[in-house]
Order: structure tokens, then sequence, then C-alpha cells
């Protein structure tokens, strides 16, 4: 039989029982947002990243002007105005910011890759050396959705990796002076970020990767942007991406609870509730094979959404195509459904969640047990809250400290060991009919035993 879907008082359930679906059809079957209009944005972002490469800081205030109703002096924010917002903090937040900042940092300490050497043959030594880019842009959204905790995430991981120079762009804010968010200044000054610049949208992408100089203050360009953003920075880095290296096109944001009879159905409610508060368009899924379970959910859902300050929000994102119930046979194809929905986040509330999760293999991360919920890993755990989305987890990972990396191959080989592939390498060069490839080794092999080799 085919899944079938129908509407459910806050979640539609899509019944996968009995059906026996193929990758495919389960990628297919698994609730999913409509694709971003990101294209929307394409001529507009082209007409900005122009006009920031053709007039630089004259093109910058103007959009200011526009996009942010703020007219500019200085934009880049004064060293002593990120001071001034350090001390401005709350303490309460500036303890959560510290406490996530040092659990963060000692992560991405650890992820760092190491360099590799391999003696392939005797003489023949490869090795496999990482380095951090020279300089990587961070931006910041202002606006509705101020994140400090997505500061943190960006940042940490540019400097576990050894990255030598960080800026900040985040948008100027009427209500603060023209200055970004206080709180993003704050954070920004904890994590040791001195440079950073009132600059929106996708004119600070255009800005950071082409880079600006603005009387005394001169912006470098940077190597890598990493940052969340709407569809326009979105478009920004589809379009800057032969210029700089960026992250992925950040897209809403998504949970998934695999969960069996045993779960808490308060804790699933609670945490399907805790991303569905992000925006309107964010998904929540539920994939179990228990019944009882979604329908205990169910009843959660009208008892805590009534509750919750963002409920419109909420209920909007719940009743959204990309949000549901799967409902399974067993375990095994929970499991099935969950990799074929590739989570950005992914719990797990069945009986041995460690040996569950074990078993998953496309999630952006995987969240283990009762007393791991997102909100968890979205501000204080110490893994990153950047991660892919979309059912991108397929193919890509969260952000890291590899991702402000790049490695270069070197090669050693001695006379001996060239001397060994010297037949092969003929050979190759010469199908390919490219025998000057060829020649600069046998060049090598003559000089052997005539005296004029040097070493
Ligand atoms: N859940 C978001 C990150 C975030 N949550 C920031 C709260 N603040 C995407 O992983
Ligand atoms: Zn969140």
């Amino acid at each position: 039989p085919a899944p079938t879907t129908t509407p459910g008082s806050y979640l539609r359930v899509t019944d996968l029982r009995g059906t026996h679906l193929g990758w495919s059809e389960l990628r297919a079957a698994v609730p999913r947002q409509a694709p971003s209009s990101v294209v929307d944005a394409e001529d507009a972002v082209r007409g900005i990243i122009e006009d920031v490469k053709a007039r630089g800081a004259d093109a910058l205030r103007e959009l200011a002007r526009k996009f942010d109703g703020v007219d500019q002096e200085r934009i880049r924010v004064a060293p002593e105005e990120i001071q001034r917002a350090v001390a401005a903090l709350d303490p309460a937040v500036r303890h959560g910011l510290e406490s996530a900042i040092e659990r963060t940092r000692a992560f991405a300490a650890a992820q760092r890759p190491s360099d590799v050497t391999v003696e392939v043959a005797p003489g023949a030594a490869l090795h496999h050396r990482w380095t951090p880019v020279r300089r990587a842009g961070l931006y910041i959204p202002g606006g509705l959705a101020v994140y400090p905790s997505s500061v943190v995430m960006n940042v940490v991981p540019a400097q576990a990796a050894g990255v030598e120079s960080v800026v900040l762009c985040s948008p100027p804010q009427k209500e603060f002076g023209g200055l970004p968010h206080p709180v993003i200044l704050g954070a920004a000054g904890l994590l040791g970020v001195d440079e950073v610049w009132a600059i929106g949208g996708a004119q600070s992408l255009a800005a950071m990767a082409h880079g600006v100089v603005d009387g005394e203050d001169v912006l470098e360009p940077v190597n890598t942007v990493t940052g969340p953003g709407n569809i326009f920075v979105a478009m920004a880095k589809r379009q800057l991406r032969s210029v700089v290296g960026v992250d992925a096109e950040a897209g809403t944001t998504e949970i998934a609870v695999l969960a069996d009879d045993s779960a808490d159905p308060r804790y699933v409610a609670a945490d399907l509730i805790s991303q569905a508060e992000h925006d309107p368009a964010a998904g929540s899924v539920l994939i179990t094979d228990s019944p009882e379970l979604a329908h205990a959910v169910e009843e959660q859902l009208s008892v805590q959404v009534s509750e919750a300050k963002h409920r419109e929000r909420i209920t909007t994102a719940l009743g959204g195509p990309q949000s549901g119930v799967v409902l399974t046979e067993d375990l095994e194809a929970s499991v099935a459904v969950a990799d074929a929905y590739a989570a950005e986040h992914l719990e797990i509330h069945t009986r041995d969640a460690s040996g569950v999760a074990a078993r998953i293999r496309n999630a952006g991360a995987v969240f283990v047990g009762p007393y791991s919920p997102v909100p968890l890993g979205d501000y204080a755990a110490g893994s990153n809250h950047v991660l892919p989305t979309g059912g991108t987890a397929v193919f890509s990972s969260g952000l890291q400290a590899a991702s402000f990396m790049k490695a270069v191959q070197v090669i050693e080989y001695s006379r001996e060991a060239l001397a060994a592939l010297e037949e092969d390498i003929v050979a190759l060069s010469a199908s390919e009919d490219l025998p000057a490839h060829g020649r600069a080794v046998t060049l090598r092999g003559e000089d052997r035993g005539t005296g004029t080799d040097t070493v």
C-alpha cells in the first residue's frame, strides 16, 4: 500500500505502516519544506555586489540608508563601543555566553583534524598538512531574530582552527544609534573579536569578499565567510562562491524526534515546539512506531502550544507540510525514515538510545536520550549549532574547525623512489599523449650514473 497522510489537530500524520518504501520513495514521503525562493533574490543581489565592488563605502552608506534607515558616519564599529557593550551585558547572559564559549572551544579544539605522513614505499613520503585560512568573515543578522549564540558558534571554530584574523558584520540598527545589536557586540567582545563593521545582508558579504576602504578604516578581503541569513544572504553566498569559501546556505531550522513507546510525550512535545518557535517555516517531525505515543504527543502539544509566547508562529510551523508525524512499522523502519529525512537535529527517545543513535548515518547532530534536548545544543552543550538543513545532512556536516581549514598535500620522493616509478609514468604519459610529462622523469633517470647528478 501507498503511504497515507491525514490531518491531526497539530501535526499531519503520514502512515508508513505496511508500506515497503525504498530510499528514494522514503526521501519523497517524509515531511519537507517547499524549496526556498532563493533565486528570486538573484538580480537584486547581483546589483548590490556590483555596486559595493564599484563604489565601496559610498554604496554601503547608501544601502544602510535604504535598508536600515540609518545615516552612517563610521561604518566600522569603534573598539571602545565593543568594550562598552561587553560591560553592559546582563550578568546572567554574560555567564551563559562564557560557559558556551568554554565548552564550544574545548570541543572545537579536539575536532581539529590532524596531519598525517605516509611512506607509501621506501623514500616515497606523502604528507597531508592542514592549515587555517588567513582571514575569516562572519555575518550575523539583525532585526527580529538576534542570536548572540550564533556569534559564539561561528567565531569559536574559526579561532580553534587558528585563523589569525576574524571580522564580524551585522546590520546597523536605528534603535541602537546605528550600531549592531549590543548583545552581538558584547558576544564579539567576549570572544576577543575587535573588528566589527555595521553592514547588513548581501552588501556585507560583498564587502567581506572584495574588501572595502573607508577613509582610515580598511576592511581587508576575507578567505572564507560563514553565518546565517535570509534569502539575500544565501544568494550572495552563491554568487560569491568563486571569490571566497562559504559555509552552507543556512535553511530554516528543523527537528526530528525518533521515539518509541518508552518516550515521555511531554519532553517530545516541548522539543518539537522549541524549534517551531524559530520560524513559521520551521520543521518539527515525530518519527515513531507507537500510535499511542503519537496520540499522547498531540495531547501535550495542545497543552504546551497554548502556553507558548510565540504560539502563532509555532502553530503555523507545526501545521505546515514541513512538519508531521511519521508512523512506522517498527524501530528498524523508524531508523530508515530518520536517515531519509536527514534532520538538522535528530533526538533519540527510545530504549537503548545510544545503540539506536549509533545506527544513524544522516543527521547534522544527534541528541541522545531524554536529557539531551536540542536547546541544550543550541546554547550550551559545546557542540556547534550551525548544522546542515533541508536534508543536506546526507552529504554535509556542521560547522567545525575544519570548515576554516584546508589541506596541503606534500610530496617528497628520493631519487630511488622516483626511479622505481619511471616506467609507469612514461607509459601513462604516452597514453595521454603528454610525452613531456614522461621526459621530466626520464631526464632524471639519465642523470643517474652519468655523474651529472648532484645528490
Ligand atoms: N536552533 C537554531 C540555533 C539557535 N537556537 C540559535 C536558538 N538560538 C539552529 O540550529
Ligand atoms: Zn534553536
